[in-house]
């Protein structure tokens, strides 16, 4: 629900552009912006500056793409100065990495923090922005872009009592900046998606006890992580624009893309070897450089599974506990997999066990722990690793109001509506980086042509003396019809996840982002601009 909007300061700071988010999208459109010449600000919630780096701070929290193709490519100096120390790093590397940007290249005081944006209201005579913050301030701006994150409103379930917890609480994605202590403690983890499955390792030899609340397991696949020694490095820096390019030609903007065989023209002894190798590969090898028939075809998918649940059960020693590990629900890759190390054999562990809120219900929270339609647990400590109100989540906290008053959220009420993933129509002048129907995958990759844009179509429209950009509803129904062509048929459209807004109870079901991959995605935005921005109407006030 949007927040208070009633806080109303003397005199609104003027400003060209304002971005909200200070992830790395957000900084990436700021310093964009700044070089543009513009009189420009970020406005971030947080008290640092990190996005979902600042805010996922628990232990364990790391990349899942190649750190190397995840941060930005537009500075050969910083392309040479900075190193990662692990193929996948952890967040605190992230954080300090986007820090040491922030401050490399003179966006610090241009960077507002714990302002936490609760309306935007569009001003058609002036074709400008209000833009009021929770702390009271208020902005003017021409131009406004949100860089929100997709993963960014955090997610509780809806089980009553938890104000009656005595206990310690956190969510994976409101992690304290202060040390949380499990040692000696009875812990609960609800929630075993990738935030789940990267923290319960580190809880589970900490703690006293652990009690993992599970409701739907995932197909988790070994992270086979490993540090990035000088040679590497040198390796990597060597080629880095080659590996640039090769996140150019990926659907997920990473190193990988899917093979062109069918895994199920070939011997099932030679396919079983394949499927080890992809494996014991580092990171997303698995989901991402695979058969392309395991995406499409239930079979062969199958055979993935199989294999898959032969390796659960090789790793957990009960056999009860790892029929429950193995989901039946859905298919490899039709969700995000978990990356995980040493996820299994948390439960070989004799202070660990596994609960299955299929089996037994959470009834609620009490003084004292999690009562279930079985039994009392008693914990001292819950984390919630329970996940997001996915990618329009963000937008639902913000008030937004474009032309004649109109809420963004009734805008949105049957599902996101916009053009190219960018601006939806009667909202002029507000873009969105990495907003609902655009490509998610190695973020920063998804992000960088829509930054690109943004950037140069304001700088088109103050070459020509334009104040207003918007699009039609008919550019919004035309690409909804190709995000939509680009899901229907596939296994992942018929999986309950975060990607259709599944796990916010009552949320319609609609695909939230774009399934075509990040080639066709820049395809489609380039093809746009060189045809003088075909959807787009520009005006001058
Ligand atoms: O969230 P999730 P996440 N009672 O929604 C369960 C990215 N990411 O934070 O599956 C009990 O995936 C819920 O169950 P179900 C990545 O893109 C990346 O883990 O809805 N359980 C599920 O098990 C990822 O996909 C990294 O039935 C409840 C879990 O909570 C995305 O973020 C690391 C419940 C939520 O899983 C989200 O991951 C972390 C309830 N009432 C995240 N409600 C990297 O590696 C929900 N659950 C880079």
């Amino acid at each position: 629900m949007p927040e208070s909007t009633q806080q109303t300061p003397a005199t609104p700071q003027r400003l060209d552009a304002l971005v909200v988010g200070g992830g790395i999208s957000g900084i990436y459109q700021l310093y964009r912006l700044k070089e543009l010449g513009l009189d420009v600000r970020l406005l971030e919630a947080g008290s640092g500056v990190g996005g979902v780096w600042y805010w996922n701070r628990y232990p364990g929290a790391r990349f899942d793409s190649e750190s190397y193709t995840y941060g930005y490519f537009f500075s050969e100096e910083l392309l040479d100065e900075w190193q990662w120390s692990e193929e996948y790093a952890g967040q605190p590397e992230t954080e300090r990495y986007l820090n040491h940007v922030v401050d490399r290249f003179g966006m610090r005081d241009l960077v507002l923090l714990e302002q936490r944006v609760t309306s935007a209201v569009y001003d058609e005579e002036a074709h400008e922005w209000t833009v009021t913050t929770a702390a009271g301030d208020v902005f003017r701006t021409r131009f406004l872009v949100t860089a929100l994150g997709i993963l960014s409103a955090p997610q509780f379930p809806r089980v009553p009592g938890l104000e009656d917890f005595t206990g310690e609480w956190h969510h994976t994605g409101l992690w304290p900046d202060t040390e949380v202590d499990f040692t000696g403690k009875r812990v609960a983890v609800l929630g075993t998606g990738s935030s789940g499955v990267q923290i319960i390792p580190f809880i589970a030899e900490r703690c006293a006890s652990l009690a993992v609340f599970q409701r739907t397991p995932n197909w988790c696949t070994p992270i086979n992580n490993s540090p990035i020694t000088p040679e590497r490095a040198r390796d990597i820096r060597s080629r880095i624009r080659e590996i640039y390019e090769a996140t150019q030609l990926s659907p997920s903007g990473s190193m990988h893309r899917p093979m062109t065989e069918s895994s199920l023209d070939m011997d099932p002894e030679e396919r079983r070897a394949h499927f080890d190798r992809l494996y014991n590969a580092p990171g997303l090898t698995m989901a991402l450089a695979n058969f392309r028939d395991v995406a499409l075809d239930k079979s062969a998918n199958a055979a993935l599974t199989d294999f898959l649940s032969e390796k659960i059960r090789s790793r957990v020693a009960d056999p009860q506990i790892a029929e429950r590990l193995i989901p039946r629900d859905h298919g490899f890759g039709q969700k995000r997999p978990p990356l995980e190390n040493g996820y299994y054999e948390v439960y070989n562990r004799d202070n660990v066990t596994l609960v299955s809120t299929a089996e037994e219900t959470i009834e609620r929270f009490t003084p004292t722990g999690i009562q279930t339609d079985r039994q009392h647990y008693d914990v001292d400590l819950i984390v919630f690793a329970t996940g997001f109100a996915a990618v329009v989540g963000s937008y639902d906290r913000i008030d937004i109001r474009g032309v004649g008053g109109a809420r963004l959220a009734d805008h949105w009420a049957a599902g996101p509506r916009t053009y190219l993933g960018m601006q939806s129509a009667g909202f002029p002048n507000l873009f969105m980086v990495g907003g609902p129907q655009s490509t998610a995958g190695n973020i920063p990759r998804a992000t960088e042509p829509q930054v690109d844009v943004v950037t140069a179509c304001i700088a088109h429209m103050r070459e020509n003396g334009l104040t207003e950009v918007t699009v039609t509803e008919a550019a919004e129904d035309e690409w909804i019809e190709h995000v939509n062509s680009g899901i229907v048929g596939t296994l992942q459209e018929t999986a309950e996840s975060w990607a259709f807004g599944s796990n916010v109870p009552g949320r319609q079901r609609v695909y939230l982002l774009y399934a075509g991959g990040l080639p066709q995605y820049r395809r489609k935005v380039a093809e746009a601009v060189e045809s003088g921005y075909r959807g787009f109407a520009f005006s001058a006030a």
